[in-house]
């Protein structure tokens, strides 16, 4: 009957769902790990905070039915790919890629996609460093992939997201111009304090203490 699809239709989207709640804690555990093992064996941790998020039934089926697709099951996996999202605040810009550089070189992380706006800001001013990553979880009967973004960003990028992001949902596509040009204004500021914060580290805390790949620090005391 009715009432009995309508209860197969919810314990699916519920499995559904708990799928990417799996993957999102594997890559928390990830990232719990590494900042465990810095805080015992380093004398810093390059991590400041991490943040996770299950994006809900409702704002899953609002973007499907925006982009005009079908909402089923297999056009909401291969369209939708931040339904788990992870967000890393590091405390230096050099921090963001050595973080991302280790949990990308795990065996069981696979990249699908790698979107740098550090490197590329978008023309408002938004900079992190977005991976599209995806790690096996172990089920009781099967593993299943599962897609996770992953971003990661200093904490002036992270203060300056959140910022943007309140006054983007409060003016919702209308926001002022005059507003607009003071959010890329401090944008530049955040990436400016970025820039004299990593330099300052850097001339207390020379080398990175962890597997980095050579960065431009070797020669410094
Ligand atoms: P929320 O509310 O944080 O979940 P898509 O995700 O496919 O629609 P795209 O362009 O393929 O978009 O992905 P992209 O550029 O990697 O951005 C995805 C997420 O990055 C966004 O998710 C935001 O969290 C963040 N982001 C991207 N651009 C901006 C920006 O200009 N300002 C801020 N504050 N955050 C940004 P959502 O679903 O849009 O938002």
């Amino acid at each position: 009957g009715a009432s009995g699809d309508l209860a197969r239709v919810r314990a699916d989207f519920t499995r559904f769902m708990m799928e990417y709640k799996f993957g999102m804690d594997e890559v928390e555990t990830k990232i719990s790990i590494l900042q465990e093992e810095f805080t015992h064996l380093h004398d810093y941790n390059p991590i400041e905070h991490v943040l996770t998020r299950l994006k809900t039934p409702e704002s899953i089926l609002e973007k499907i039915r925006r982009r005009g697709l079908d909402p089923s099951f297999e056009a909401i996996r291969d369209n939708i790919t931040d339904i788990a999202g992870v967000r890393v605040a590091c405390s230096f810009v050099r921090d963001v890629y050595n973080v991302y550089d280790m949990l990308i070189s795990q065996p069981d992380v696979e990249v699908l996609q790698v979107k740098d706006y550090i490197d590329n800001p978008k023309p408002n001013g938004y900079r992190s460093l977005h991976g599209l990553i995806r790690v096996p979880v172990h089920l009781s009967d099967r593993i299943v992939p599962v897609t996770v973004e992953l971003q990661l960003r200093t904490v002036a990028m992270d203060f300056w997201a959140s910022l943007e992001h309140k006054i983007y949902y409060k003016y919702r596509d209308s926001v002022p111009e005059d507003l607009l040009v003071q959010l890329q204004d401090a944008a530049k500021t955040a990436a400016d304090l970025d820039e004299r914060m990593g330099a300052l580290h850097l001339q207390t805390h020379g080398e990175f203490a962890g597997p980095s790949p050579a960065g431009p620090t070797d020669d410094v005391v």
